[in-house]
């Protein structure tokens, strides 16, 4: 079985110390191999940002591909080979800014993937500019007197455009930041999970233990039923979005139960060579005058 350390490359992060993608960096190799996956089995997409660097730091197929395009490229790669497990990942910047058009429709899709997006309420990489989700009044270079636009609410958004499942971690919490991961992982649909990680070099004013002081534990309450949604909307609303857990699961059929013909014949398996006559039949409807 693969261990922890079988799905972590030898490259080193070059990750800010004490950043908090160190922790999903350990969480999600331990998640894979606890679920028994191996390394070949697995392929990472990422966005660009600093968690996006992630795809190379973990020893799976990797693809560290263009800013806010993750999901799409992921959900390509997954249709296409189905013994992957596909697992796309990226900052708030990458998938509530410029691909928030794709999260959107990543979820109405329902492709058996998951989503991991690291909020860490800044655009790292291009060194701290206000991102979708920082608060307002949050000061950066692009912000000098506070952030005036309100901020994105990502768990709000998914659960009102209709996502299957949806979970909240903290990277304080790396026990439970791995059981999320496991459960996202395993979940046939399309699953998101976001994971806050203030960013130690730009967000200052979000700090780890400030927001997990503030945290509401939906594991810990006996009450709470995470099939649904009315209730996970009012508790989201409640705790603006400070909750930790699995927020909302369902029960459906994924867009490869509903593909006609998906069940058939992998792609993979077919011969894909794009030869000189197959490329005529194909040009051949658009040649007639
Ligand atoms: C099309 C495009 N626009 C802008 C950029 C510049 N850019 C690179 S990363 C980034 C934002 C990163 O922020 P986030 O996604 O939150 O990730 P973080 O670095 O905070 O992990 C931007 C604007 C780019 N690479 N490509
Ligand atoms: S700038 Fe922030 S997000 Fe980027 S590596 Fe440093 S601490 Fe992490």
């Amino acid at each position: 079985m693969a261990s922890v350390k079988d799905f972590q490359s030898d490259v080193r992060p070059n990750w800010c110390p004490g950043c908090g993608n160190f922790v999903l960096l350990t969480a999600l190799p331990k998640a894979l191999s606890d679920l028994g996956k191996e390394p070949h089995n697995v392929a990472t997409v990422t966005g660009i940002g600093c968690s996006g660097r992630i795809a190379g730091y973990l020893k799976t197929y990797g693809f560290h591909s263009i800013h806010g395009r993750a999901v799409p490229i992921a959900q390509g790669i997954k249709l296409a080979n189905r013994d992957l497990t596909v697992i796309a990942a990226g900052g708030d910047g990458d998938g509530l800014g410029i691909g928030l058009n794709h999260l959107v429709h990543g979820i109405r899709r329902n492709v058996n993937m998951t989503y991991i997006i690291i909020d860490n309420q800044v655009y790292g990489l291009t060194k701290g500019q206000t991102s979708p989700t920082s608060p307002l009044g949050f000061v950066t270079k692009t912000s000098p007197k506070g952030e005036i636009s309100k901020p994105i609410r990502p768990l709000q958004l998914a659960l009102t455009v209709g996502i299957g499942f949806l979970a909240k971690g903290h990277i304080g919490n790396m026990k439970q930041l791995t059981r999320l991961i496991k459960a996202a992982i395993s979940y046939n649909g399309f699953s998101l999970l976001i994971v806050f990680s203030p960013c130690v070099t730009y967000n200052k004013q979000g700090s780890s233990q400030q927001h997990e002081k503030n945290l509401y534990d939906l594991e810990q309450d006996a009450h709470y039923h995470a099939d649904d949604r009315h209730q996970a909307i009012k508790i989201v609303n409640q705790y603006e979005g400070q909750v930790s857990g699995v927020v909302f699961q369902e029960e459906a059929k994924s867009f490869q139960d509903l593909l006609p013909g998906y069940s058939d014949t992998p792609l993979t398996a077919h011969d894909l060579t794009l030869r000189t006559e197959l490329l005529d039949r194909l040009m051949q409807p658009f040649l007639k005058s």
